[in-house]
């Protein structure tokens, strides 16, 4: 377990913040890139899943989960990622630039935070934890399925838009950054069947705060994955 001040782009300091994050976890990355765009650096605590770190009394305290990521500011205690990202985007980004203010542009965020946490996610996780936690070598045909369903989903939700949630990146597109980028490790997204899906991860990997809180993650998370499985890695 290590802590450290974020180091990524930090600019606005909240010493009263701490995240207790793994970067291989795509729900931490999540949360990473949120405070990389709104250029806020908080205590970062490294916290080690393989060493079953995340359930150590001091922890089951502040989740009894078992999950990650962590968050607390002050008093709260927030544990799951996309509340800890509508709370920094609400708290501290006044511009209303990640979680617009706007009912309208606030409800699609919404639905598809739902949407990551309801279905992308639960499907990232069926595909990856045979893997990291049961000798499952590869990704099962009905993840592989249920994921190239979720691909054309998303294919869908990107016509006539650059963006999911807006004409520039907002929470939806941080949340779905983190794990479509995990997902595409598992089941590589065709690009002639899902080119608009495609050309968004491309768009969205360029971005600043891809850059700097998710390829990290995102190698540690692919390298663990080639280690333990026969899933190709590009
Ligand atoms: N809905 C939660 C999901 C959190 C979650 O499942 N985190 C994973 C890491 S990606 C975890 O902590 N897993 C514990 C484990 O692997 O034992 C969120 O978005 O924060």
């Amino acid at each position: 377990m290590g802590t450290s001040a974020s180091k990524r782009l930090s600019q606005t300091g909240l010493k009263h913040c701490t995240l207790w994050k793994a970067d291989r976890s795509p729900a931490c990355r999540a949360v990473m890139m949120a405070l990389d765009s709104m250029n806020l650096s908080i205590t970062e605590v490294d916290i080690n899943i393989d060493k079953g770190e995340h359930r150590t009394p001091e922890m089951l305290v502040l989740n009894p989960l078992q999950t990650l990521p962590v968050f607390k500011d002050r008093e709260l205690v927030l544990s799951d990622s996309h509340a800890i990202c509508t709370y920094l985007a609400g708290r501290y980004c006044d511009s209303g630039r990640l979680l617009p203010k706007d009912p309208g542009g606030r409800s699609l965020v919404d639905q598809h935070m739902h949407y990551n946490s309801g279905t992308l996610y639960p499907r990232f996780r069926a595909a990856a934890y045979p893997i990291l936690y049961e000798n499952c070598n590869f990704v099962m045909p009905q993840q592989i399925a249920d994921i190239e369903c979720a691909y054309s989903d998303l294919e869908s939700m990107l016509l006539g838009r650059t963006w999911f949630g807006g004409s520039w990146p907002t929470l939806s597109d941080i949340v779905f950054a983190s794990t479509i980028s995990t997902l595409n490790i598992l089941v590589p997204i065709d690009k002639n069947r899902y080119p608009r899906l495609s050309s968004w991860l491309f768009r969205v990997s360029e971005e600043l705060f891809f850059v700097t809180a998710n390829r990290k993650g995102l190698s540690e998370f692919s390298r663990r994955i080639g280690e333990l499985s026969q899933v190709q890695q590009s």
